[in-house]
């Protein structure tokens, strides 16, 4: 078989057959939706190719996360949304003999390669528009099927479902979460790649998509909400207006509560949701909206259909949201076993890490908002100390901009402490003298920084900014042009202002 993605089938069988072989392997994945969904289309193809496994997860695969993988007993070990960037390290442990590499991984590698490396950009596919980790993994989940004896219980008697269970394909649905966790459908939907996995999992009947609004929230937001938060493409009067979201929805003639409960998008019979979305648009135009954002309201739906009405693993968006909140607070364990199929403490315990996560955002834009931010020319920034987590302060910064004195024509930069994780055995936050390098993270802060696509059209690239400045006073960062990081000692977090003011002054001159 050639498999979802042709250019891959060759390499992908090469890694599922040195995997058949194992009589046991270490799956190490990365924690966020695309890691999470990685490691679970690996888990299960392992499980039912009969290969035992154990699976850990690290946020950051550094030397010390490999040094500690090497030192178990594995000899081989299935990196997923990771280990192409850190080939260097992981090689040299093969070369001593520690363990053999398996990668599915769709990031830019290091100047090292080994056999079993399967990643989109060694075959000329975009790793960062057309295929995922989630997406990688599904492609070596559907090699390790087909090179292992399919069991082949209740083919005949469940037909297509079965077969699709045999073949790996129902993980589809979980590719494509990542894919969509990694911002992969841009413009409102998956391209490349990701399009032969969306049609294996429509095929296998386990995704269905659609035309449909672009908004999120179409499963678990009652309709007020679904309009009022979706501020994407703002509609004046409506987005960030609890009003006047719901005026608009009194003011069509349809039936939108039962029992007097609002109902959600994904409740709509098609008739319904035309007439919304029709005035939804017609408001758009009414006020101004200019016509490319318009378009943005429309995009391609992934429904999971065989996930409940009314629930965030029915839709692809809400299902990534959930498992990044797992992410963002340590728990892979729970985001995992939700993708794994627990639908009862796992799920409950992912919806109440989600609904701490919403509320320490409100919780942080309140800060902000209340206790303003300081200007200078060209950026402004806050120092939030230990009171917004570090892992969140970005987050807060750019949905603050545009609240009361928080402009939206210039970068926000915002300063967090960086601390070991405060969990409730360690309330305080005291990080000091704790375990795993806790004395030096006491004396780092965490530096966010969020601008808007207006201002990098400008000319505004962040990722710059937060390297330069950030190296300019001892400390090192980056990531993309609207919104990067930098970690700086302690300190000099004045001097990075100054520094950083003068390099987007430049940038937008
Ligand atoms: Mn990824």
């Amino acid at each position: 078989m050639t498999g979802p993605v042709p250019e891959l089938a060759e390499r992908a069988t090469a890694c599922a057959e040195h995997l058949r072989d194992r009589d046991r392997v270490l799956l190490a994945s990365h924690i966020d939706a695309d890691g999470l969904t990685s490691a679970a289309i690996a888990a299960t193809a392992l499980e039912r190719a009969a290969i035992p496994f154990e699976a850990v997860f690290e946020k950051q695969l550094d030397e010390a996360a490999i040094d500690d993988i090497a030192a178990t007993e594995y000899d081989t070990v299935l990196f997923t949304d990771f280990g192409s960037g850190q080939l260097e390290t992981i090689g040299n442990h093969e070369d001593a003999g520690a363990f053999t590499p398996v990668v599915a991984d769709h990031h830019q590698p290091a100047d090292r390669d080994t056999e079993y490396h399967l990643n989109p950009l060694l075959f000329g596919i975009d790793g960062a528009s057309e295929l995922s980790g989630a997406g990688a993994s599904y492609v070596l989940a559907r090699a390790l099927a087909d090179v292992t004896d399919a069991p082949t219980d209740g083919v005949a008697a469940d037909g297509g479902t079965a077969t699709a269970r045999a073949d790996n394909r129902d993980l589809a649905a979980l590719a494509v979460v990542g894919a969509v966790g990694d911002m992969q459908a841009s413009g409102g939907e998956l391209h490349g790649a990701n399009e032969g996995i969306v049609a294996e999992g429509v095929e296998a009947g386990v995704l269905e998509t659609g035309t449909d609004l672009a908004l999120y929230g179409k499963q678990t937001r009652p309709l007020p909400k679904f309009l009022e938060y979706a501020t994407d493409v703002r509609i004046p009067g409506i987005s960030g207006d609890q009003g006047g979201a719901l005026r608009f929805l009194d003011d069509l003639d349809l039936e939108l509560k039962t029992d007097g409960e609002w109902r959600c998008w994904a409740e709509l019979t098609a008739e319904e949701k035309r007439t919304v979305a029709s005035a939804l648009v017609k408001r758009a135009v009414s006020r101004g909206v200019p016509a490319p954002k318009i378009d943005r309201l429309v995009g391609t739906s992934y429904v999971l259909c065989e996930e409940p009405v009314g629930t965030e693993l029915r839709d692809a968006s809400e299902f990534s949201t959930l498992l990044n909140a797992t992410a963002r607070y340590e728990r892979a364990d729970v985001g995992l076993s939700v993708c794994l199929g627990d639908r009862d403490e796992a799920l409950d315990r992912a919806r109440t890490l989600l609904r701490n996560h919403r509320r320490n955002l409100s919780e942080g834009i309140d800060l902000v908002t209340e206790e303003g931010v300081t200007h200078e020319e060209h950026v402004q920034w806050f120092h939030a100390g230990d009171r917004i987590r570090e892992t969140i302060v970005g987050i807060v910064a750019g949905m603050a901009m545009g609240n009361d004195g928080v402009s939206r024509s210039k970068p926000i930069i915002a300063f967090a402490e960086k601390s070991a994780e405060r969990d409730a055995a360690n309330p305080s936050g005291d990080a000091a003298g704790e375990e795993g390098g806790g004395a030096d993270v006491a004396e780092e802060v965490k530096v966010s920084a969020r601008g808007t696509h207006g201002l990098v059209r400008e000319g505004l690239d962040l990722s710059v900014v937060m390297g330069e400045a950030s190296r300019a006073v001892g400390g090192d960062g980056g990531g993309h042009d609207v919104a990067a990081g930098a970690t700086v000692p302690a300190g000099r977090e004045a001097e990075f202002v100054e520094r950083a003011d003068e390099i987007v002054g430049e940038q937008l001159s």
